[in-house]
């Protein structure tokens, strides 16, 4: 396992939850804390402690009350801590209100997350659209008051969208903003033109809570793929697409996305739409679990909640339940199957039921699949080389000069085939009239 490449030493984080019983209790904040941990370790910080405080409502000025942050003040002092990791989102002014009290940076889920999505950013593309999402967050915290940022030295503060930017002010930020969203719909653009010509192969996008092994089964799957997959969140940023051979229906275009969280933030949803849009034209989804994590339920509910505020409206979704290797009661595997019937139970890692897996995606294509009549001259080279390269002949013959194809063929190539019909038959059309024509003089 690598870890980030960081010269700076990990910081020393708090990790600070709020449980309100009974809309959060305390159970699922100590499991949004081990989560937050991971998120910390991820971003290169040592979590020393992490504390729980009880409360129906936050408090306006400091989240937890003026009375625990006191008390955290005390124990930053005491534990040398670097940072305080809020899983709650805060304002800016209770930022600003904490970092005095406390002394040390203060950050929120949010913020950690664009962080690490600043960290693991690697292609242009990522990294527009991280800077994108930072700059949109930061946005309403510019003030005069607002310099912790500028101040950070080291640690999991220093990948900011960079220091002139913050440094500028809340029009040149903008500025920034409006140029940034200009360079992501050129890239749209560019991508839309790209996809156009494959749109004739079935598309299936893996999707999934983030470290459910969806990089894993992508390589499992085309062990060509060479996914990058690690124990970390967030590992792949980046579409990656790759054509997987079925046996019955030949071939789809496998895509690996960008993993999802709880409160993934909206600034960040909105600037992957590009990325995301891998999801929104496949033509069914893989919906990737962790069976293995106690909480996969609730990260089958964020994901499909995600996936609806992407847009994805349909519901060809297959969902996949991933690490069963690392069940240790096999009576769970029983419960499980009877509870989601139509799941599919595979071990990526492992290699185990992956061949139910891709039967159960190649009768899923097969659903997408028309049986065809048609005829053209035989001289229609084009229409009928279209139809041999893109669908399955089932049956030729002859009648007078033209030919009889029955085809299987998949609903996206449909409008293709039409339209090669219909240009055929109106230049048959004018041939006609011309010979008509010609007759007549
Ligand atoms: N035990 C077990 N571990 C697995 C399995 N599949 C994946 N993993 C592990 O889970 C971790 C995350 O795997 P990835 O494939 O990177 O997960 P991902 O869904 O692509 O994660 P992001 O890209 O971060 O969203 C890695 O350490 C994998 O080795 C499995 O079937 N069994
Ligand atoms: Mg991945």
């Amino acid at each position: 396992m690598t870890t980030i490449p960081s010269p700076e030493p990990r910081e020393r984080a708090v990790l600070v939850g709020i449980t309100s019983t009974p809309d959060i209790p305390r159970h699922l904040v100590e499991e949004y804390l081990d989560e937050l941990k991971f998120l910390a370790d991820t971003a290169g910080a040592d979590v020393i402690t992490s504390i729980i405080q009880e409360k129906k409502q936050p408090d306006p000025a400091t989240c937890i009350g003026s009375g625990k942050a006191e008390d955290l003040a005390g124990l930053v002092e005491a534990d040398s801590i670097d940072i305080v990791i809020f899983d709650d989102d805060l304002t800016p002014v209770q930022v600003r209100n904490l970092e005095r009290i406390l002394k040390c940076k203060v950050i929120d889920r949010t913020g950690l997350i664009l962080q690490i999505f600043a960290i693991r950013a690697k292609s242009a593309q990522a990294r527009t659209q991280v800077e994108l999402a930072q700059l949109e967050y930061l946005l309403p915290r510019l003030s005069g008051a607002w310099t912790h940022l500028s101040k950070q030295k080291g640690g999991i503060g220093t990948k900011g969208p960079g220091e002139t930017q913050i440094e500028t002010d809340r029009r040149l930020v903008r500025n920034r903003i409006a140029s940034l969203k200009k360079k992501l719909r050129a890239v749209s653009l560019q991508h839309d033109t790209q996809t156009r010509g494959r749109a004739a192969v079935p598309r299936v996008a893996l999707v999934g809570y983030t470290n459910a092994g969806k990089s894993t089964l992508m390589n499992a799957l085309c062990p060509e793929a060479g996914a990058y997959a690690e124990n970390r969140l967030f590992a792949t940023l980046d579409t990656k697409t790759r054509r997987l051979e079925l046996k019955i229906n030949k071939l789809v275009l496998l895509s690996d996305t960008v993993g999802f969280i709880r409160k993934l933030p909206h600034t960040l949803v909105e600037s992957f739409k590009s990325t995301l849009d891998e999801v929104l034209q496949a033509d069914f989804l893989l919906h990737v679990i962790d069976v293995s994590h106690p909480g996969f339920e609730e990260h089958m509910q964020v994901v499909r909640e995600t996936l609806k505020e992407i847009g994805v409206k349909h519901d060809h979704i297959i969902e996949v339940f991933n690490k069963i290797d690392a069940l240790d009661d096999p009576a769970i595997l029983t419960g499980l199957r009877g509870k989601y019937p139509d799941a599919v139970f595979i071990s990526a890692v492992r290699g185990l039921n992956l061949s139910a897996l891709k039967e159960t995606i190649a009768n899923y294509v097969a659903r997408d699949y028309k049986t065809r009549k048609v005829k053209t001259h035989v001289s229609n080279y084009k229409l009928i080389g279209y139809l041999y390269d893109h669908a399955e002949v089932i049956d030729k013959k002859h009648v007078d000069e033209d030919v009889l194809l029955t085809i299987r063929v998949h609903r996206n190539n449909l409008k293709q085939i039409d339209a090669m019909l219909k240009a055929s038959a109106s230049k048959n059309h004018a041939a006609a009239n011309l010979q008509h024509h010609e007759t007549h003089d």
